[in-house]
């Protein structure tokens, strides 16, 4: 087998990013993701800013035009009706914003991405920042004031934290009795083998959620009314919690008055103490009706470095991660007893993950630890493609294929062309 040189590699994701490209969005893959999802526009924005800065704002532009009047930025727009997908606009009932969308939201990494770009050319792209900045405050204001809990950010679907079958929702997942869910056919399972799929148990209880949610119109203070699911997650709270950073150096650029976000940041990092497991030394889940810590080690417990939070027990985890697989970072603890190599969060190895945790590192200073993971990033992309995910042991790529994430994590960070002195 011939590798490819990264050059190659490098028109190869590009060509991904513009077939996928549907005008003013892009979508995650075809056929198996026909819509413009969220924080994947996020990351294809970072990937198409290393070519076409004006397609990178577009991207954001019309991530943010999707907006409700509440402030929420959707998780999945539904431009145009494909029968592809389930569940598709019909199903989720959520017509309160501009485009029609699913009624719950993801991690909002939008706001650092954002900042990636405009950094990329600051004075020319002012305009542009000045009318993203408002939204996307009122986006954060949206998850203080209806996802937050003692300075930890909940979510309220597992597809919110879009880390989606990861164990750290189990135990909430099985307090919930999915009883009148009716019959549906699944659309992922006839594109991608369902071993790597989350299983129907699981799709019974993400139908009956969102069938509640759409029972209740959406209505946040409805929702939180005895709420059947509500699981503090890491991924979340430090995301945001860089995300407020970001926001805030945006704001001080604009002569903003950012001390509302500031008072957001200090409630964050507050909360991300309590996110700290005092038995395992690690970042995990809380399922919030019950305060039950799922104990769980994830790739989302290695983004404390990407909120600004250093942590020398999880130093040591990642020197562990990295010792015991050849493609880290694990979405879930290859050591534990439900650790499933190929089924989508629990196990796989996420190069968007890994992207963000790298960042995270470079930026308190581990930089040999944070070009360890690109390196092995990078290899994983080379020899395997550009997989959804992948096996963390052997690198065989699962999911779906030409994918736009993965793509746009090797032209914005793998790849050795991202880096002048490589
Ligand atoms: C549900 C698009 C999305 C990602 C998520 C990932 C997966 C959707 C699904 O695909 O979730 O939102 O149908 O499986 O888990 O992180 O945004 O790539």
């Amino acid at each position: 087998m011939t590798t490819m040189s990264h050059i190659e590699l490098d028109e190869q994701a590009r060509a991904i990013l513009k077939g996928n490209d549907r005008g003013m969005y892009t979508v995650p893959t075809a056929g198996l993701y026909p819509y413009q999802w969220n924080w994947d526009s996020a990351f294809a924005a970072w990937g198409f800013a290393t070519f076409d800065i004006d397609r990178a704002w577009t991207e954001i532009q019309t991530l943010l035009s999707a907006q409700w009047p509440s402030g929420m930025i959707p998780h999945i727009l539904f431009h145009q009706p494909d029968p592809g997908y389930f569940p598709g606009p019909e199903v989720w009932g959520a017509n309160h914003g501009p485009i029609p969308s699913s009624g719950i939201s993801q991690p909002p990494v939008a706001a650092p991405f954002v900042r990636a770009i405009w950094e990329a050319s600051p004075d020319q792209h002012l305009a542009k920042l000045r009318a993203a900045f408002p939204k996307l405050v009122a986006w954060h204001r949206w998850f203080m004031e209806w996802r937050c809990h003692e300075g930890m950010i909940f979510i309220t679907h597992p597809w919110e934290a879009g880390r989606d079958n990861a164990p750290d929702w189990d135990l909430a997942m099985q307090a919930i009795t999915p009883e009148g869910v009716g019959e549906y056919t699944r659309r992922d399972t006839s594109h991608v083998d369902p071993s790597m799929r989350p299983t129907k148990e699981d799709y019974d209880r993400y139908i009956w959620l969102v069938q509640r949610g759409r029972r209740l119109d959406w209505d946040e203070a409805t929702m939180a009314v005895d709420p059947p699911f509500r699981v503090a997650d890491p991924t979340m709270t430090f995301i945001l919690l860089r995300a407020n950073r970001d926001l805030a150096v945006m704001g001080k650029a604009l002569g903003e008055d950012t001390s509302e976000i500031d008072a957001w940041i200090e409630q964050l990092e507050n909360g991300t103490r309590r996110l700290k497991n005092p038995e395992r030394n690690i970042f995990d889940a809380i399922e919030l009706n019950s305060g039950t810590r799922s104990g769980n080690l994830s790739n989302a417990s290695y983004l404390c470095w990407y909120a600004g939070i250093d942590d020398p027990d999880m130093l040591a985890s990642f020197d562990h991660a990295c010792a015991i697989a050849d493609y880290p970072i694990a979405s879930h603890d290859p050591e534990a007893a439900n650790f499933d190599a190929c089924r989508y969060w629990r196990g796989p190895t996420w190069a968007i993950m890994n992207s963000l945790i790298g960042v995270g590192l470079e930026g308190m200073g581990h930089t040999d630890r944070a070009e360890q993971l690109r390196h092995r990033t990078a290899s994983l992309i080379t020899e395997h493609g550009f997989a959804e995910y992948f096996d963390p042991f052997t690198g065989a790529p699962a999911g779906g294929g030409t994918f736009t994430w993965t793509a746009a994590v090797w032209l914005a960070w793998a790849s050795p062309s991202s880096r002048r002195d490589d």
